[in-house]
């Protein structure tokens, strides 16, 4: 038996990375996974059966580790936020919004800052100071000057990876560069969406030849964060879980509550300012939809 990893699920059909050769194999599913209502999907890491014609089928699905919701990626290893330091702005109640999606996951993150080419690297550099200096691992490329790829490249490789950020900071550009070639499918949905056509959508995980894997539809298209509790959005602030051992109050909203230990690292520098009114926003957002559920 050979295993591998499931690229694309279509039609009855599942395209199958072979770990060992790196052949892609069409397959189909045993009737018993069938019967068991095992759903297999991008991503997932299975076994499975090549016959002398070619054809194979999947015969276990391995137990995943996690499971993206939208688009459906099982065995996600980690996000790439993407923005463009200008055209379109840099926007941190964005990044922040990304981040605590990505971080509530449990991803790996990068943060990916594309067109330097455009503001130059110091620019970009002090701009996203507040967060190298929390500890996240930012790139900084430039498809027009050919910066910064092949330290994209050494993250992404032999990783899931998916790609989030908004629309026109340069993600297809991206893959491109990383493997000419690749692309992604947003720019073609979204003119179906436009013109009110609905879609199906098939989401494959696309090989790259330095090793690892890339969704070819960017994750975390919906920006909501109020399927994240209240208590809990503390914990997706990497320097806000880092200070509230110090708040006298349990539990503590870091809010209102005095001798906030969230509060006192705000005001000796220690928390970013922008990071800090972000997470009282997004807390804002949770308190109001758990309101609302209550009443109901
Ligand atoms: N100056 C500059 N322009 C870039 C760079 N990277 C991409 N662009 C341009 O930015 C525009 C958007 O790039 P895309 O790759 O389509 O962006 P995207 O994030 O995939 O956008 P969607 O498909 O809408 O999600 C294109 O006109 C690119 O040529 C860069 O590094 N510098
Ligand atoms: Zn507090």
């Amino acid at each position: 038996m050979k295993e591998g990893r499931i690229l694309k699920a279509f039609g009855g059909f599942f395209y199958v990375y072979d770990f060992e050769s790196k052949d892609v194999y069409e397959c189909r599913a045993r009737g018993r996974l069938k019967q068991e209502k095992v759903d297999i999907i991008a991503g997932d890491i299975v076994d499975f059966t090549i016959f002398e014609d070619q054809t194979g089928i999947v015969e276990n699905r391995k137990e995943r580790d996690n499971y993206l919701f939208r688009p459906p990626i099982a065995n996600v290893e980690q996000v790439v936020i993407t923005s463009a330091i200008m055209e379109p702005d840099l926007h941190y109640k964005l990044l922040d919004r990304l981040l605590v999606l990505a971080e509530a996951e449990d991803f790996e993150i990068i943060i990916c800052i594309n067109k330097i080419d455009l503001s130059g690297l110091e620019k970009a550099k002090e701009t996203l100071r507040p967060y190298e200096k929390i500890n996240y691992k930012v790139i900084y490329t430039s498809i027009e000057d050919n910066l910064g790829i092949d330290e994209l490249r050494q993250a992404l490789r032999d990783k899931v990876s998916v790609f989030a950020g908004p629309s026109g900071v340069g993600k297809s550009s991206l893959l491109n560069a990383l493997q000419p070639g690749l692309e992604l499918k947003m720019g073609e949905i979204s003119d179906k969406i436009k013109r009110g056509r609905h879609t199906t959508r098939h989401v494959e995980l696309l090989p790259l030849e330095f090793g690892g894997w890339v969704a070819d539809t960017p994750g975390f298209s919906s920006l909501d964060v109020t399927s994240i509790s209240s208590e809990n959005l503390q914990y997706f602030f990497p320097e806000i879980l880092e200070s509230l051992d110090y708040c006298k109050f349990y539990p503590c909203s870091h809010s209102h509550e005095p001798k906030c230990g969230v509060k006192d690292a705000l005001e000796q520098g220690k928390i970013a300012e922008h990071r800090y009114e972000n997470y009282l926003e997004f807390l804002a957002e949770i308190q109001q939809a758990e309101e609302k559920n209550w009443r109901r």
